[in-house]
């Protein structure tokens, strides 16, 4: 098949699950490289929400007629989709929020206040999002812990032996990006979380950027928590993932309290519900967990394996024809990268490569990508960033680079 490096990969017929992929831009066919943003949605994520709001939609855990309970079973299905998913070992242990950022800011609220005190540490790394450094900052001013990171060399790869010499009885958090949103790397998250446990630090990881290309089992990566958004794995806005060990979830206390998330209430005291309810206070996002479920339905009947291997082989090809282009500096080539490319041209600006490739129909992201201590490590405030997804093609790949090479005639 002309558009697939990998034959046995039907990109085309994936395609026809996006009908957003035959729009035009600029009255461009539009080629959307900005998956690490947002992922598209297919058909079948939009249809599970369209079935329950023309279907049986009412609000969820409240009604006992027939038409709360079919949209309660569907919410907790959603739970046990995502459970299944990341091979979680209890549905109680998959908690609803809105997004990664929620779920990173519910484990310091929740977990890290009143875990950690003066001296202790939280371990990240330099390549975090703000999403995985702000929070930690907050508790640090709290608490009065010590924020710490795990440098990276000019790759892009964590310099190990830095950590090694950091971990210690002090450290209580090690909270590790998976995948990279500016530079594309794959931590060892493996290597570093087992070293977290032999100082008895609970992990968390962050897999915004990995549960959507690669197999993210909690338990083999020996992750105590985990936060990701649905948007990002073709599912909707507003909806994300906290995962956490049923034993530390038990003994955390809410981090939002209102309706919903009660045993019983009185002016004397409140006795929270059970996780996962004790989490999920006030009325849930019911579509967004239903879509988020049928997100995950839609990648697990492709396969992650396939997905890994296909995107693979789009990062292959993207970056062998990026390279034959002098102008162009990569920032980020670690040796274990996902389907991303950061890059500078020369000294035009990333915003007005951005703009160029808009007009030519091709949608990039460029800016700091929520990481300005990475841009720091480099010396730079921003890149261009395109990234894939198993919906893109060679063809789209082909188009970018004509793009890069426009760009470059009209600075010249
Ligand atoms: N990265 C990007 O273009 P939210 O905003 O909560 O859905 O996700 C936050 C987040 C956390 N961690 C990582 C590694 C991320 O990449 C993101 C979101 C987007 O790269 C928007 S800045």
């Amino acid at each position: 098949m002309k558009n697939d490096p990998n034959c046995k990969f039907d990109v085309a017929k994936i395609r026809s699950d996006f009908p957003i992929l035959s729009q035009k831009m600029n009255a461009k066919p539009l080629i959307y490289l900005d998956s690490a943003a947002s992922t598209m949605k297919p058909r079948q994520v939009v249809e599970s929400i369209s079935d329950l709001y023309y279907g049986y939609y009412a609000n969820i855990h409240r009604g006992v007629y027939l038409f709360s309970q079919i949209s309660t079973e569907k919410y907790e299905n959603a739970r046990s989709v995502v459970k299944k998913y990341i091979n979680a070992k209890y549905d109680e242990e998959i908690i609803f929020t809105r997004g990664a950022t929620e779920s990173i800011n519910l484990i310091a609220h929740s977990y890290g206040r009143p875990n950690l005190k003066e001296g202790d540490e939280i371990i990240v790394t330099e390549m975090e999002h703000h999403a995985n450094i702000v929070p930690w900052q907050q508790l640090c001013k709290e608490t009065g812990a010590k924020l710490r990171y795990i440098p990276f060399d000019d790759k892009g790869e964590l310099i190990l032996e830095e950590y090694d010499k950091m971990v210690s009885n002090k450290t209580k958090i090690v909270s590790i990006v998976h995948i990279s949103n500016s530079l594309g790397t794959i931590n060892p998250v493996k290597y570093i979380f087992n070293k977290a446990k032999e100082v008895g630090a609970v992990t968390l990881l962050d897999a915004s950027q990995s549960i959507q290309h690669v197999k993210v089992d909690v338990q083999e990566l020996n992750c105590d928590f985990l936060a990701f958004s649905g948007h990002k794995i073709y599912g909707p806005t507003g909806i994300g993932i906290l995962y956490g060990k049923l034993h530390l979830l038990e003994d955390m206390p809410p981090y939002q309290t209102g309706g919903d998330m009660i045993k019983s209430v009185s002016f004397e005291r409140t006795l929270f519900a059970d996780i996962p309810g004790r989490f999920e206070a006030g009325t849930q996002n019911i579509e967004g967990a239903i879509g988020l479920g049928a997100a995950i339905e839609y990648v697990s009947s492709i396969g992650l394996d396939e997905i890994a291997q296909y995107e693979h082989s789009l990062l292959e090809y993207a970056n062998q024809k990026i390279r034959e282009i002098p102008q162009v500096t990569i920032i980020g080539n670690a040796k274990q990268k996902a389907s991303l490319i950061s890059f500078l041209l020369e000294d035009i600006h990333p915003h007005d490569v951005g703009t160029i490739m808009d007009k030519l129909g091709i949608a990039v992201r460029t800016g700091q990508h929520c990481t300005e201590p990475t841009m720091k490590h480099f010396g730079i405030t921003a890149t261009t960033r395109a990234s894939f997804a198993f919906y893109n093609t060679i063809d789209d790949i082909n188009v970018f680079i004509e793009g890069i090479k426009q760009v470059i005639e009209t600075f010249e």
